[in-house]
């Protein structure tokens, strides 16, 4: 497919969406739900842009053999999802130079210490850290970057970068105003249901690749028997009814997201399901809420052999191509936004 009916403004009046996920450690359920699976839905409706942001990933030290191997898993994971490359564009950010060179120019003419203080993923992931990047605190603005070079109109996202999609808003007006209009302002999109999958083991904390244990999250290439633990060993609530109630059963309402996302039942479906079940109905062996937890880890089950299949189905090669023919088919656009931001400042 031609990239002019995909993604560069022209006679076509579709929206132009771009995400990025960082190839820094296994991908989870919490990725899949929170933003993958929302990727899949958009991209035959708009021109859809992914990048795996590898400079991103190394604000945090990274092993050089791994980075490089997880970068080809991370499309791997895009492509198993379901993200085909004839509709959307796949591209890895270290390919293409622009983003670098916006970043370092919005760090000077766009951002302020001050934005970047304001932001919490910073002071979460350098928190009890002996020494912290100047990359890790400078890194929204390398993400309003890659957002920006391609007049994006829509950011799919997980609730935790909503803020960084906030402060892209705020450099881009900032730009506008004080340079003269290049930047389209990009919107977020955060679906209703999915935003922020909990942790397996503490509901209070999100899903994160980046937690102390494994029993935090289901990652997208654990085998359906260890998913199944980490579920039969989940925290719940007191009490023993199955019930969405965020504020009082956080833990059921967090497994009952995922069900819900993975089954396609809605919440009333699945509570009246097991309406009446506890330790009665359940028995001493499954514990309460055994039952639920069962048919959940057999979603799950579905799920990732599904997935996994796919998953293996494509060789490093075929994702090398990929990656090249996306980069290619994206450095135009991105150059010539370059080229418009460096106008304006004097420097082109
Ligand atoms: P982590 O905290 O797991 O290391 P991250 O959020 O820093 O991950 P990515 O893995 O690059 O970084 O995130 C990819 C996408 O997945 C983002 O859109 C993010 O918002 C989304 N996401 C991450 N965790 C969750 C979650 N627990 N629930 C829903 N969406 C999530
Ligand atoms: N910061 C994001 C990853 C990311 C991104 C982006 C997401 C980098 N650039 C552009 C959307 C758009 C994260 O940590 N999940």
């Amino acid at each position: 497919m031609d990239l002019e009916s995909k993604n560069q403004a022209g006679p076509s009046v579709k929206k132009t969406v771009f995400s990025g996920v960082q190839p820094s450690g296994i991908l989870h359920l919490g990725n899949y739900l929170g933003a993958l699976a929302q990727w899949v839905e958009m991209q035959s409706k708009y021109h859809c842009i992914f990048c795996v942001v590898d400079y991103h990933a190394i604000t945090v030290k990274q092993k050089p053999e791994e980075l490089s191997r997880r970068i080809l898993d991370v499309v791997k994971i895009y492509l198993a999802s379901g993200i085909n490359p004839e509709k959307a564009v796949i591209f890895r950010q270290s390919d293409v130079k622009a983003h670098v060179e916006l970043a370092w120019i919005l760090n000077c003419a766009a951002a302020r210490m001050a934005d970047l203080n304001k932001m919490t993923q910073f002071k979460e992931k350098g928190a009890n850290k002996e020494s912290v990047s100047v990359g890790l605190f400078d890194y929204p603005v390398l993400m309003a970057a890659d957002i920006l070079l391609y007049n994006t109109d829509l950011v799919p996202v997980g609730e935790d970068q909503v803020q960084h999609v906030e402060l892209t808003r705020t450099l881009a007006s900032r730009f506008n105003r004080d340079y003269g209009q290049v930047f389209k302002i990009p919107a977020v999109a955060v679906r209703k249901q999915g935003a922020r999958i909990m942790g397996l083991d503490d509901p209070t904390k999100k899903m994160s690749k980046s937690a102390s244990s494994p029993a935090n999250y289901i990652a997208l290439t654990d085998t359906p028997e260890a998913a199944a633990k980490k579920i039969k060993r989940a925290v719940t609530d007191s009490g023993k009814e199955i019930k969405f109630d965020q504020n009082k059963k956080p833990a059921i309402a967090n497994l009952l997201t995922i069900y819900s996302l993975l089954s396609g039942l809605s919440f009333k479906e699945l509570e009246e399901k097991y309406r009446g079940q506890g330790p009665a109905y359940a028995g001493a062996s499954a514990g309460k809420y055994g039952e639920f937890k069962n048919d959940l880890a057999e979603e799950v089950r579905k799920f990732l052999v599904e997935f996994q299949i796919k998953y293996r189905g494509f060789t490093d090669d075929e994702v090398r191509e990929i990656l090249q023919d996306g980069a290619d088919r994206v450095r135009p656009i991105a150059q010539e936004t370059l080229n418009k931001v460096k106008n304006k400042l004097g420097i082109n």
